[in-house]
């Protein structure tokens, strides 16, 4: 084998390989699990007819295709900007020789004017973060007074988080106007095993995630942190090897974004196209390796009352309590705000007076109880 040549990063002769695979094949792009440098870009470009490009520009452009927030898009513009940054003058002189695909258009910048573009780019997309970043730490602070306990999917690209999110999600609870701007697009209210949760779909995890666009999910990945329990969902129809490998990626990321205090429990998806003695050896490969392992199919809706079941266990640290309260002025106010933010589960009215039974977090509780008290009612009953 020759060894590779530092202008293509592989060698010439495979180069020219690429070339007439790409013609047999009518490709339209070349990716390198290798990063690319420009001038190897370039040349392949220049040899094959179509763009290459590495691995840190695939996930950018899919991260691109998937982001949904003002704040996602931004990050991923700015990623590609500080990655266009480190390039910007050898893109730009090599672009003077002569137009490739991937460096088009970039031939009549002066290589200063260029960088010197971008930079200003990048500038404006930072100020445009730190605004929209204060307005999140707001909304969090709302988000946070509620007492529901919240649960958020977790797992890598393709598992069906969406669609475990679809299967719970059947039985949303309608909610009011000013609680529905307090939360995130995808997260809803729902009810199962006789209590209600916050649930959120989130963005699928992948292996080695480049460290600059980590910082790019920072505000799904904070869905994860602020959550009270993780469902981590896992293609069960894979290899093992494969979900070994996966599964390892998504705790890994758990431990890196610091939510591994949370407890998990783990879906096992996919369920219905396998036989049961395959479930079975997998799952006793999985051993204490998979946290609390629920075998399922979101799809077909196969054990999701099981997971539900495991789900309302888990979730234990809920507190039951109820109060009675004097209906003065202050007291409707205080009563319809608890019950936009808490699972409100019985309100009477007798002689002026309301008793109020619900069910929250702990923290929660603690912070009603208080309430009730400066609004001169009683708390009756009080348990874990
Ligand atoms: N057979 C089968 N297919 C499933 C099941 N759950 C999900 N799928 C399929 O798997 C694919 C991915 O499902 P999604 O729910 O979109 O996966 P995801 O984890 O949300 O994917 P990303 O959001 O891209 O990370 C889809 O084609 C689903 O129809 C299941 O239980 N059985
Ligand atoms: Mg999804």
């Amino acid at each position: 084998m020759r060894a590779p040549d530092p202008r293509y990063q592989i060698g010439y002769g495979k180069v020219k390989e690429l070339a007439e695979l790409v013609k047999e094949t009518s490709a339209q792009k070349i990716i390198f699990d290798n990063p690319l440098k420009p001038v190897q870009a370039y040349n392949i470009a220049k040899t094959t007819g179509i763009e290459a490009i590495d691995r840190f520009q695939l996930i950018l452009e899919i991260f691109a295709r998937r982001a949904t927030t003002t704040e996602a898009k931004l990050q991923i513009q700015l990623a590609r900007l500080r990655y266009e940054l480190a390039r910007a003058k050898e893109k730009v002189r090599l672009a003077k020789i002569g137009e490739q695909p991937g460096f088009m258009g970039l031939g009549a910048y002066e290589v200063d004017v260029y960088y010197e573009t971008v930079k200003r780019q990048i500038q404006t997309i930072n100020e445009k973060l730190r605004k929209i970043r204060r307005k999140r730490i707001l909304h969090r602070e709302r988000r946070t007074e509620l007492g529901f306990p919240t649960i958020s999917l977790a797992g890598y690209t393709n598992a069906g988080k969406s669609s475990l999110f679809n299967a719970l999600t059947e039985e949303e609870v309608p909610v009011d106007d000013a609680l529905f701007t307090t939360l995130s697009t995808t997260t809803r209210l729902v009810k199962f095993s006789r209590k209600k949760f916050l649930l959120t779909d989130t963005v699928g995890f992948i292996d080695r995630l480049p460290l600059t666009l980590i910082e790019a999910f920072h505000s799904t990945l904070e869905e994860t942190i602020y959550s009270d329990l993780i469902l981590l969902v896992v293609d069960m129809s894979e290899p093992i090897t494969t979900i070994e490998k996966k599964l390892s990626v998504c705790l890994e990321t758990i431990e890196r974004i610091e939510a591994s205090s949370i407890p998990i429990i783990t879906a096992l998806n996919k369920i219905d196209l396998m036989s049961q003695m395959e479930i079975q050896q997998k799952m006793e490969k999985l051993e204490g390796k998979a946290p609390k392992p629920v075998p399922i199919s979101a799809l077909y809706k196969l054990n999701i009352d099981q997971l539900k079941e495991e789900i309302a266990k888990k979730l234990r640290n809920y507190v039951q309590a109820s109060f009675s309260i004097p209906l003065t002025d202050e007291a409707m106010p205080f009563l319809s705000w608890l019950f936009n933010r808490a699972d409100v589960q019985e309100i009477k009215y007798v002689d002026n007076v309301a008793r109020v039974v619900f069910e929250a977090v702990p923290w929660f509780a603690e912070k009603v109880k208080s309430h009730v008290e400066e609004l001169g009612g009683k708390i009756e009953n009080f348990k874990h």
